[in-house]
């Protein structure tokens, strides 16, 4: 068990956010049994409250991009504060998004606030937000763990891609998640993580 906890913290310890995709493709059905992990994970009353839109088609991407770059330019010039912008430049981001043509994959997890049977009735889900949430930590976790590398985006807001994907009344965007290999020679800024005492408390 011990070797089994460390090993785990060292691989996930190993992940990285990255803005730089190679082109490189990736097969769908490992996506598809990515997609099925972030599925195992726990949600209210077991309610699944989510759709998975994985988008790999270049002319949805590139409507994707070129709609997230519009709304990136407003959040980069005066939607976003000075302190959040200085908070980013370690990050080196701005509203160019060029990640979101070349990933092969764009998971787009959608987040149902309630569902609609085959008749058009209702019923209510719960603790969308976290079960979502949740979902996707399963998700990077299997994207990581496949040797494959993620970005956690959020081009807000995100109703851009209630229309580009059709999605009902039901669903709403939650994160935008590229998929792919790294660039090539591509670097991450140095992170350090808070250690444990800063990020726990035992009773
Ligand atoms: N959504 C913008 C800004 C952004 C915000 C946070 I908080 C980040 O951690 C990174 C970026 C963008 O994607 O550039």
């Amino acid at each position: 068990m011990q070797a089994r906890v460390s090993a785990y913290y060292a691989l996930m310890d190993g992940r990285r956010s990255l803005r730089h995709f190679s082109d490189k493709a990736v097969a769908r059905n490992l996506i598809e049994k990515i997609v099925m992990t972030a599925s195992t994970a726990p949600s209210g009353a077991h309610k699944q409250p989510w759709t998975f839109c994985v988008v790999g088609n270049p002319k949805i991407k590139k409507a994707i991009r070129q709609a997230a770059e519009q709304e990136e330019y407003e959040n980069y010039h005066g939607r976003m504060s000075d302190d959040w912008l200085k908070d980013l430049e370690p990050f080196d981001t701005d509203w160019h998004k060029p990640f979101l043509e070349t990933a092969p994959w764009l998971i787009i997890p959608f987040k149902k606030s309630y569902d609609v049977d085959e008749k058009g009735n209702h019923s209510k889900n719960y603790y969308v937000n976290e079960s979502v949430g949740l979902a996707c930590g399963f998700l990077l976790t299997a994207i990581h763990n496949a040797g494959l590398v993620a970005l956690t985006h959020t081009p807000s807001p995100m109703r851009f891609l209630q229309d580009i994907l059709q999605r009902p009344d039901n669903e709403r965007p939650f994160l935008v998640i590229p998929v792919g290999y790294p660039a090539d020679g591509v670097e991450v800024p140095v992170l350090e993580r808070k250690k444990l005492a800063d990020v726990a408390k035992f009773f």
